[in-house]
Parts: C-alpha cells; structure tokens; sequence
C-alpha cells in the first residue's frame, strides 16, 4: 500500500526540498499512471496494487521515510521481560530502525537494550531514594530483583504511577538523559518515537502521517495533557520528536544539567519534565490527538472528543494500557486488516471489526466499565410498586442481572450494563471492558444493547462524510 501512500505524502509536504520536489514529480506522474490502472471506485490514496505488496505474508510497508525514523521503546527491569519481547514479534516487527532503553543493560531475546541512567549525576545516583532500585540492580543485577520483593511490585513505565513503585520512581528520570542516547544512537534519523511497552503502535499508519511534515522544523508531536500549568506530551500516548527538537531541547538541558535534574528530583512526571524542558526550549506541544490515544481500544470511549475532535472518523496511530495480550491480538487484527482493506485503519474500523464483534447480550466475568453508580440509587429509590411497574414482574426480587437489563432497557441512551452483588450499571457509552477479578463471591456479569450499538455505529458512521483522515494543525 504504503508506496503510493507515500507519494501522496510527498505532495502534501509544506515545505518540500528539492529532493523531495523532484522524487514528488516522479511520484505524481506514477501516481496518475496508478489512478488509470486502477479501479473507478479508487477514492482513497491507497490503491490496491499497493496493498498487495504490503500484503503478502509478514511483509512490511514501503515507505521513503520509514529509515528516516528511529523507534525508541522505554522500559525498566521490573517489567522489561514480562512485556518487550511480545513487540519485538508485533510493533516493531516491521520497524527498521529501533532500540530499547531500561534501567539496566542486558540482552532480551537477543536485542540489546541500554541502560539509559548511566549518565545521570553520581552523586544523586547515590543519595536520592529514587535510585534505590537502580544501585541495586547495578550490584546484583536481574537475579537481585528475585530477593528484593519490595523493589519490583508493580510495572516500571505507565501513566498511572504509583509513587511508592520503585520502578516508577526512576521512571521519570529517563525521559532527558533517553533524548542524548536517541541523538547519538541514530544521529541520521529525522523522526524519533518514543513509546512505551503498553503502547500499541500502528506503524502503516505513524509513516502516512509523518510524510505529511516537514522534519526539518522543530516537532514535538503528543496527546495533550497537563499537569498544573505545564501542557506536555502524555508518555504513554507514544511522543514524537523532529530531530531539530531533539536538538534544541538537548543544547538547552546541557546548559542548566543542575537546574534540570533539580526539577526531575522534585516532579513525579518524566513525560512533564520533558515538556517542561522542551517548553523551555521554545519548542511547544503540536497536539498529535486524536491519533495519539491515552486509552486501550477496550477501554476507550468512542464517542470520545477532546477540543471539539472525535476519534472515530481518524486514522488510529497509538493507543495506552494495553496488554501484551491485547498487543498480539491488536498485531494480528492489524495484519488482517492491511491484507483486506485498501483503507486507513481509523478509530472506527477499529471498533467495528474488532471491539464490536466481541459484544454480546450477557457475557459472564465480565466488566463492562459502566461507571454510571447513580443506577444504584435509582434502584434503591424506588417504592415497591415503582419497582414492580419497572421491571414488570409481579413481586419485586433482590436485584438481578435481569432486573439490571430492565433498567438499560427502559432507558433509551443506555447502550450497556453490568450486574455483580446486588449492584446494577449502566452506562450511555460503550465499552468491551476486561474480564472481571475472580475473587469476588459473585462475579461480575456485563451485558450490551445489541440493537442500539447498531445504531450507534450507523450514526458515528455518518459523522464521517467529508471528513479528512488527517488534523494537520
Ligand atoms: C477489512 O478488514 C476487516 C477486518 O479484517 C474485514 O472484516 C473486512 O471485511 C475488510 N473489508 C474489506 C472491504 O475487505
Ligand atoms: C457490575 C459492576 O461491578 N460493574 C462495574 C462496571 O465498571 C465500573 C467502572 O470500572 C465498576 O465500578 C463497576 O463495578
């Protein structure tokens, strides 16, 4: 596919050079060699020819730039083994350029992955409680996590830190020291990724969207977040670097190290310190959103909309808190998809042909993440007679998974709910949610309005005519 994705992109450069100018030319005139050969339904810039190159078995897609940018997967050792090998066999699959960084320097799956604190200040390395895990790893290596329980609970990367993990802790001291490494371990690259192992990233889709910028204006490229004042790139959200921001952001730090390492002793978030430090360096956040997610597919509202932009209509480039699991069967959905499809993967497909197909009427262990508590009190409200006429049945019984069904059902914006103990959700927006915790006495059940998500579908689906794959500003 991608080849002629590409082409596309060239043209749409802001400020092509006159390489670009001249491969574009060639481009074009292929291009609307391409637009003749190919069948009259061609609407989009992806023709079939081209799919069937990136088609064929584990083949990857063709694109100009994808050696101009280099992947950088960040990881620590609580969690690194657990979650990295999985993208070397699906994100990264296809990446030509990548590398992985962690608190600790070993061989996974025979990729070399780099400490990435082995820079930082020795003194602070020795006094501030944050490298405990750090020292401790240096002394005794992988086998030291074993015996040191209270260094490695919990994962060492993930938006939602907790500050007591250790490997959070020195999480946030990555995020400066991992800009240098990047610039010196592939100084040729125009592009740096940096994401995370619960980052899904779809690569087909990151080369399209790039194309369309030019790499040599300073980008920092992130899903919008903020904490206090600071407005910065969410880590796991995946974050994007032109290398001229690279360098702007590195030159600045390099002359205030003290003042820098100062603010990260005092921050709890690596990813705000960087946009704090890029913002220093006069170079803002471009809002990458919605193509950046914070969310998991299971988990993501898709009715979603941030500034006014909803994700459905666009193409998918990262999603957050997935699971090496969901990472496989994202991969391999993904996969299928570029085999079939001569479209951009976007939001909605996603949803359509991979979330919804999971939905069903009752689904056991369950929870469906409808959050609505105030169901519950409706519930409880209600006089006797109120109940019998709501839920149409002659005697009112403790509440059931039926009962839960009833209330969705009455209620013409619930499109889901979910049961457990005597509590009933429900919820206006849709979800998969994750199996439920199996310790609980009664396990959780979930169901789906099946009809109304049609529907629902139907509408987003609407919302789509005319719009463009891409937010370019
Ligand atoms: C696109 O891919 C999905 C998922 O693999 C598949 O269900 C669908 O039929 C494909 N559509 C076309 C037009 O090939
Ligand atoms: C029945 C049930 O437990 N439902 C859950 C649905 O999701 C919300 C949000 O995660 C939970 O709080 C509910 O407990």
């Amino acid at each position: 596919m991608i080849g002629s994705l590409f082409s596309m992109s060239s043209l749409l450069r802001l400020i092509p050079s006159h390489r670009i100018l001249f491969r574009a030319s060639i481009v074009t005139c292929l291009f609307i060699i391409q637009i003749f050969w190919t069948r009259p339904t061609f609407s989009h810039p992806n023709p079939s020819s081209d799919i069937m190159r990136y088609g064929s078995q584990n083949s990857c897609p063709q694109s100009a730039i994808a050696d101009d940018i280099l992947v950088v997967l960040r990881t620590g050792a609580t969690e690194a083994l657990k979650k990295v090998p999985t993208h070397f066999r699906t994100t990264l699959r296809c990446v030509p350029h990548h590398v992985v960084y962690s608190d600790l320097e070993e061989t996974i799956e025979g990729h070399h992955v780099y400490d990435m604190l082995d820079e930082v200040d020795d003194e602070i390395k020795r006094t501030h409680p944050d490298f405990r895990l750090y020292n401790h790893l240096k002394i005794h290596g992988r086998e030291g996590l074993d015996s040191q329980e209270s260094l490695q609970m919990g994962d060492g990367t993930g938006g939602t830190g907790n500050l007591k993990n250790p490997g959070w802790a020195l999480d946030k001291w990555k995020f400066l020291p991992m800009i240098d490494k990047a610039l010196q371990h592939r100084p040729e690259a125009k592009w740096f990724v940096f994401i995370e192992p619960d980052t899904y990233l779809i690569w087909p889709n990151l080369l399209e969207y790039l194309a369309r910028f030019n790499p040599s204006e300073p980008y920092y490229m992130g899903k919008h977040m903020y904490i206090d004042e600071i407005l910065f790139g969410y880590g796991g959200a995946g974050i994007v670097l032109s290398k001229p921001a690279m360098q702007k952001v590195s030159e600045h730090r390099m002359a205030r190290l003290a003042e820098y390492d100062q603010f990260t002793a005092e921050h709890w978030a690596g990813d705000c310190v960087l946009g704090k430090a890029l913002d220093d360096a006069g170079v803002p956040l471009f809002v990458a959103f919605p193509h950046l997610q914070g969310d998991a597919p299971a988990a993501l509202d898709p009715k979603t909309t941030k500034r006014g932009r909803t994700a459905w209509c666009h193409p998918a480039i990262t999603y957050h808190h997935v699971h090496p699991q969901e990472v496989e069967d994202l991969s391999a959905f993904e996969q299928k998809w570029y085999l079939t499809n001569n479209t951009l993967l976007r939001y909605g497909d996603i949803f359509k042909y991979y979330i919804q197909p999971q939905l069903s009427a009752s689904r056991s262990n369950w929870d469906n993440l409808s959050g609505d508590e105030y169901s519950k009190r409706t519930l409880d409200a209600l006089t006797d007679r109120e109940k019998v006429n709501l839920f149409r049945e002659e005697k009112y019984a403790p509440y059931s998974f039926k009962h839960c069904r009833a209330l969705c059902r009455r209620r013409r914006s619930c499109l889901q709910f979910s049961y457990s103990q005597g509590r009933c959700f429900i919820s206006g927006t849709v979800r998969l949610g994750y199996e439920g915790s199996s310790n609980q006495r009664e396990r959780i059940r979930s169901g789906w309005m099946l009809g109304r998500i049609g529907e629902f579908v139907q509408e987003m689906d609407r919302t789509c005519d005319g719009v463009e794959d891409w937010f370019l500003s």
